[in-house]
Formats: structure tokens, C-alpha cells, sequence
């Protein structure tokens, strides 16, 4: 019996250990170092910064919230540090007006730390007989070190029987309190970060979201580690979403559907843009690229056309973005992707690498988009496969029959099998009176820049004789003979 209770308790140990190392890398992913580039915060004094949004927005009047932000205080935050603050509390995020000489002129919510004793807390105006009372409610957690970033998270739900307010602090449960409270909405309620006109919060703020659903621990550690993709963006229950990451200016973009940018106060009471911010990753959302060649395979001086997509890989277009058009490895084109992400190049020649002598051939014809902050790249590679042209002589002579030691001229055209005609091209010219049984070079001819050519021959004693043009063919046009009977009489 002993030995199976000792067992028993190894066993329990195991599960402990890991548990325990489970949880230990959960932690080490959300303070890993990881920070995207181009992330940036906003730092507060702690005296008199703050930023807000332009107007009273209706959309914060909810009964039903999650605040989410990433902080790193300026000084360590524990009981008694209200002194090294110079306050008591330090408001983080807050939808609320304040007056204490005017009892009814009081509403909203807030987020902050109580400097004094060391929680983060969160209060709501309720309806009582006194409207400035409010209702507050501390985290378990008391110290806050200023080396490192919090993510802090309160979920608000008057109508639950209970766990109405929930803190989470880097995604675990911190603490629950039951109150039935609703908050009560007063006049013109300005959001805010830093608090203000008191109460400042002194540190970085960072990746602030609020939504007007409470979150889920499991939502809430989902997305804790990184932004926010642009279609969880446009879900209707984020109610504002500040990355913080312009690095300059006076204001900051709301990313959720409601569009309410922050803006940074006027000096002396400005937040400082301060880089990095929170240690969290970007989310880049997976693309792809399809295209398709035609004709392929193509012949020489075939119009060529490349025409494809760039999505992402649940089939949204990507428009507006550029993408690189590669023939056996070296650029030909630079392609913008339309409002439907499409993109086209069409023509005889664009396929071909200056690195290479030939038009005809294969080419590995690839097209890569590089990414961005938004998306990851992608590329897609197809064969394209172009053969030579064919070529024809067509010839005749001037005077055909001729009479012996009279002259005639023969003219001909090269062209292509497309009748297009080849300029500057050896046409070798011979004649033979035995019926092609040996062969008698007379020239070798240039077509002109209209593939033409011409030579006048005086006509030898009566007979039959065939003369032959021979085309040798090139790089692009297979060779070609024609003969043609010359009749002397
Ligand atoms: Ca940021
Ligand atoms: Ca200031």
C-alpha cells in the first residue's frame, strides 16, 4: 500500500513538472523578445501626458467590455510608490467625466494601478443616490517591475450571476469579483489613455483594444501575443484598437471598424513616441499566386500573355501590391496588382532576359511578391516553352520563260509563318542544270529591312534550270528552302 500511495504521489510530481513546464513556455512566448518591426508605444510621464479620442463616441456606452493593453510602468509599482509617482493612481485607459462639485455630472469606466498599495484596478459610475460613487474593484497582483511589459486585461458583465469582473494579467486568471452594478453613462464622456487632468500614468502603453463583449481566457491568450489580422479587425464587437506604431505626429489610427484615432495632447502634456513597443509579433497573413501562360507552348513572334492573382490564401484579393515577373532567374517586369488582385503582362518579348541571346527556348517564368507588414510573400513558377518559327521563300523571276542571254530578275521575300517579313537575313542563292544532282553557288544575298531581296541574272543556253534559295534559320526561325524553275528558251 505504501509503495502504490509513494507511486501515486511520483506520479502527481510528474504531471506537476509538467504542468509546470507547459505553462513556463506559454510565459516565455508572450515575454519572448519578439517585437515586429516597426512597433512602437507611447510614453507617459506620469505627470500631465495623455492622449484621447477626438469627440464623444456613443460606441464605448456598453454594459458588456474587455480593455486589453500591454504597459510597462516608469517605476516599479508596489505599495508605497505613489511617492516616487507623486499620486495615488495612474489611469490607464478611461471612458468617463468626472466632476465632484457636480453629483449628477459623473459617468463611465477606468483602468488604472493604485500607485499606494501596488493593484491594478478597475471602477465604474453606478446608480446610486450619490452619482459621483463609484464601484472599484484590485487585482491580486501588487508589483509591477518597471524592466518589464504587462499585458493587463479586465472583463466587465453586470448581467452574469457571477464573475462580473475578471482581471487577467499576461493571459492568466488573476482574479473575479461578483457586482451586478451597471455602469452608469452620463454626458459628453471623453476616452482616454494616461488619465487626465489627474491621475497620470507614468510608463509605456501599448496595443490598447477595447471590445464590447467580455473575452473569453482563451480569446484573450489567443491574440495577447500578437496584432490583431486585419479581419479580426473589422469584427464589429472590437470597439477601438490602438497599435501606437507611427512614431511621430499627433495622432494614432483606431484599426477596428469604428475608426476613432487617438490624439496626442497639445505640449507640454504630449505622450512621446518611444520604440519598441510591446514584445509582440505581427501577424502576416499567408498568400498566394496563381498564374497562367498562353499560348504555351508559344512560337516566336506569338504574343505571349501572362495573366494571374495575388490573394490570400482564403481567396481575398491583394490589390495595390507589386510583383516581381522572373525569367530563368533575372527580372523582366514589375507588376501592380489591380483592385481585384490581378496583374497582366502581354507581348512578344517580355519573357526574354537580356542575360539571354534567344527568344526561343524555356523559361522559367516566375512570379514572387515580396510581402509586407500585412501579408507573407508568396511566389508561383510556370515553364514557358517557345519554338523556333517557321520560314518560307516565296520568289520569282521577272521574265520566266527568258531567252538565252537575256536577263531576268529574281525577287523574292522571306517571312515568318506569321507572314511577317525577316530582315537582314543570308539567303544563299545556287542553280542547278542537272535536276538537283549538284548544286552551283551563284550569291548570298541580305534581305533588305522589308525581308525582301533581288538579284538579275543573264539568262545561260537553252535548257531547264532549278534555282534553290536557301534560308539557314537563326536563333529564332528554323531554316527554309525553296526552288523555283527557270526556263530558258
Ligand atoms: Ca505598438
Ligand atoms: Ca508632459
Amino acid at each position: 500500500m505504501k509503495t502504490i500511495s509513494t507511486m501515486k504521489i511520483l506520479g502527481l510530481v510528474a504531471i506537476g513538472i509538467f504542468v509546470f513546464s507547459a505553462f513556463s513556455m506559454i510565459l516565455l512566448n508572450v515575454t519572448a523578445p519578439t517585437n515586429y518591426t516597426g512597433n512602437r508605444c507611447l510614453n507617459f510621464d506620469g505627470k500631465d501626458d495623455y492622449a484621447r479620442l477626438s469627440g464623444f463616441q456613443e460606441t464605448f456606452r456598453q454594459q458588456n467590455l474587455t480593455i486589453e493593453a500591454w504597459i510597462k510602468p516608469k517605476y516599479t509599482i508596489r505599495w508605497g510608490s505613489d511617492a516616487l509617482y507623486g499620486h495615488a493612481t495612474g489611469i490607464v485607459v478611461s471612458y468617463q467625466v468626472y466632476d465632484p462639485h457636480l453629483y449628477t455630472g459623473t459617468g463611465g469606466w477606468w483602468l488604472g494601478f493604485d500607485y499606494a498599495n501596488g493593484p491594478l484596478y478597475f471602477c465604474w459610475r453606478y446608480q446610486s443616490y450619490f452619482n459621483w460613487e463609484y464601484r472599484a474593484y484590485h487585482s491580486n497582483r501588487g508589483i509591477w517591475y518597471n524592466s518589464s511589459w504587462y499585458h493587463v486585461a479586465v472583463t466587465f458583465n453586470p448581467s452574469l450571476s457571477s464573475g462580473n469582473i475578471k482581471f487577467y494579467v499576461n493571459g492568466t486568471l488573476d482574479s473575479q469579483h461578483n457586482d451586478s452594478n451597471t455602469i452608469r453613462y452620463y454626458g459628453n464622456i471623453p476616452y482616454q489613455f494616461g488619465g487626465s487632468p489627474s491621475d497620470n500614468y507614468g510608463g509605456l502603453i501599448d496595443e490598447v483594444r477595447t471590445w464590447k463583449v467580455s473575452r473569453k481566457q482563451s480569446e484573450i491568450q489567443g491574440t495577447l501575443p500578437r496584432v490583431l489580422s486585419s479581419s479580426e479587425c473589422k469584427n464589429p464587437n472590437l470597439i477601438g484598437y490602438w497599435r501606437f506604431d507611427e512614431g511621430s505626429g499627433d495622432t494614432s489610427k483606431d484599426y477596428s471598424k469604428y475608426l476613432n484615432d487617438a490624439v496626442l495632447a497639445l505640449s507640454p502634456a504630449n505622450p512621446q513616441w518611444y520604440s519598441p513597443g510591446a514584445p509582440i509579433i505581427q501577424v502576416q497573413v499567408p498568400t498566394q499566386i496563381r498564374f497562367t501562360l498562353g499560348p504555351n507552348p508559344a512560337i516566336f513572334g506569338q504574343s505571349v500573355t501572362l495573366v494571374g492573382n495575388l490573394t490570400t490564401t482564403t481567396k481575398s484579393p491583394i490589390s495595390g501590391a507589386k510583383v516581381t515577373v522572373k525569367s530563368n532567374g533575372t527580372a523582366v517586369a514589375t507588376l501592380t496588382t489591380n483592385s481585384t488582385g490581378w496583374f497582366k503582362i502581354t507581348g512578344t518579348r517580355w519573357f526574354k532576359p537580356s542575360t539571354i541571346t534567344a527568344y526561343a527556348g524555356t523559361f522559367n517564368i516566375t512570379v514572387s511578391y515580396a510581402g509586407s507588414m500585412q501579408y507573407l510573400p508568396s511566389s508561383y513558377w510556370q515553364i514557358l516553352t517557345v519554338k523556333k518559327a517557321t520560314t518560307e521563300i516565296y520568289a520569282k523571276f521577272s521574265i520566266n520563260p527568258v531567252a538565252p542571254g537575256a536577263d531576268s530578275t529574281l525577287k523574292g521575300i522571306l517571312v515568318d509563318q506569321f507572314g511577317k517579313p525577316i530582315k537582314y537575313a543570308k539567303v544563299t542563292l545556287r542553280y542547278s542544270n542537272d535536276y538537283g544532282s549538284t548544286w552551283i553557288t551563284i550569291v548570298t544575298l541580305t534581305t533588305s529591312s522589308y525581308g525582301t531581296f533581288s538579284k538579275t541574272l543573264t539568262a545561260p543556253s537553252a535548257g531547264t534550270y532549278i534555282y534553290r534559295m536557301k534560308y539557314a534559320g537563326s536563333l529564332n526561325y528554323l531554316s527554309s528552302i525553296t526552288d523555283i524553275p527557270l526556263i530558258v528558251r
